[in-house]
């Protein structure tokens, strides 16, 4: 049966689980177990032992950060699950899942060090530039593996069966994503006294309001490909130029646009908090969509889904104009609903530590209110990424 782990206890597992205690080497005695959580909802421990590494990850029953919401433990096993159905299309760019305990919510995952975690690399200005070539190529290989264009749709009807029970991680989506930002509420905090007229128009913003209806549509409706589902820089880790995704507990089948969106929304926001930073955001914003769509174009130039099926080249070339043009402007949607609710929502970011003083602050979180609505308002007549760029204004 199921109990939260202590340093004590997980050294005790692990010694009954004689594969992974063989991977850490030596004795137990001399296995050296940090905890490291860091995200709002799980416990990590990393385990060092003197033939090798583990990181151990185990949801508890509640969100960790706020230990009077409770959050059922079963999101451990969709990121299980979303591990298992992308790591042959993604590798190397996550870590490898050793052992998924179903009875203890806990997964025993290769450990990343000396990996940063990328919000806080771009924070502490680490990040060696390039990164996001990785993570657009990373989008593209996951959506190839799980999309109903290049799988035969028995794959992705199993798919929609095997995330449809994630709906508790998927409800936090849909709240602090799609809907709180925009409307009171208690999980808000406070803004700043100087941002509380931004925020009273944000919330009473008619013409915004139905343009993220459509995006609250596509998110619940449009079940394209197997989605990560919080791709922001904080599920992210790097060394030089080894980069990992992690993280995958919110995966659900969704629109593609969501996990780009996501991502370049959090790149965003980190230009907005450092505006001297524009121009590696700027380049790493362009490498990632690059990166995203020469993959998947590259992947999608042949089928074996039974959507395209009787198409030729040409009409296949065209068929993908279109679909990339559909995920720009989800891109952009998502992208500024994610400036949008890490500024005001629930799970802010330590970003906007970078600014100096309150004021610059204020101002910094005022432009990303600002980006963030442009986004989601003029995201349905973009075309390109230089229109999208154009909205970014971080040239
Ligand atoms: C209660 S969870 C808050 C946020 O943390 C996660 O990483 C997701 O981004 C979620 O929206
Ligand atoms: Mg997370």
């Amino acid at each position: 049966p199921y109990f939260t782990l202590d340093a004590s206890s997980l050294q005790h597992w692990l010694t009954n689980h004689a594969d992974l205690a063989s991977r850490l080497g030596g004795s137990p005695a001399d296995w050296t177990i940090r905890e490291v959580s860091d995200g709002n909802l799980n416990t990590v421990f990393l385990v060092d032992g003197s033939g090798g590494s583990l990181c151990c990850k185990q949801a508890l029953p509640h969100v960790r950060v706020v230990p009077d919401w409770p959050m059922p433990l079963e999101r451990a096993l969709y990121e299980a699950r979303y591990m298992r159905a992308t790591a042959d299309a993604v590798r190397p760019a996550a870590p490898e899942l050793y052992f998924y305990d179903d009875e203890m919510f806990l997964l025993v995952m290769e450990c990343l060090t000396p990996h940063e975690v990328l919000r806080t690399a771009l924070i502490r200005d680490e990040a060696q530039p390039g990164f996001s070539a990785v993570i657009g190529q990373y989008v593209a290989r996951s959506v190839h593996a799980t999309s109903w264009i290049s799988q035969p749709f028995e794959h992705g009807s199993k798919l929609l069966a095997d995330f449809a029970g994630n709906t508790a991680l998927t409800r936090i989506t849909v709240d602090l994503i799609l809907t709180d930002p925009f409307r009171p509420c208690s999980r808000n905090p406070s803004p700043e006294t100087g941002l509380l007229p931004d925020v009273e128009a944000l919330q009473a913003d008619k013409p915004l309001h139905r343009a993220v209806g459509s995006l609250q549509e596509r998110f619940l409706t449009a079940r394209q490909a197997l989605l990560h589902g919080d791709l922001h820089t904080g599920s992210i880790m790097l060394h030089n130029n080894d980069v990992r995704v992690i993280d995958g507990e919110f995966a659900t089948m969704g629109p593609i646009g969501f996990d780009c969106g996501l991502y370049l929304g959090n790149l965003t926001l980190h230009a907005c908090a450092a505006p001297d930073k524009n121009a590696l955001i700027t380049s790493e914003i362009t490498a990632f969509w690059n990166s995203f769509t020469t993959e998947l174009r590259t992947l999608l130039k042949t089928g074996g889904g039974d959507v395209w099926a009787l198409s030729d080249e040409t009409q296949r070339r065209d068929l993908l104009d279109n679909f990339l043009l559909d995920i720009l402007r989800d891109t952009a949607g998502f992208c500024g609903l994610e400036i949008i609710r890490r500024t005001v929502g629930f799970a802010q970011v330590a970003d906007y530590t970078l600014c100096a003083t309150p004021e610059s602050r204020t101002a910094a979180r005022r432009k990303a209110l600002q980006t963030g609505r442009a986004l989601i308002l003029k995201a349905p007549s973009l075309h390109t990424l230089e229109d999208l760029l154009s909205v970014l204004t971080l040239q």
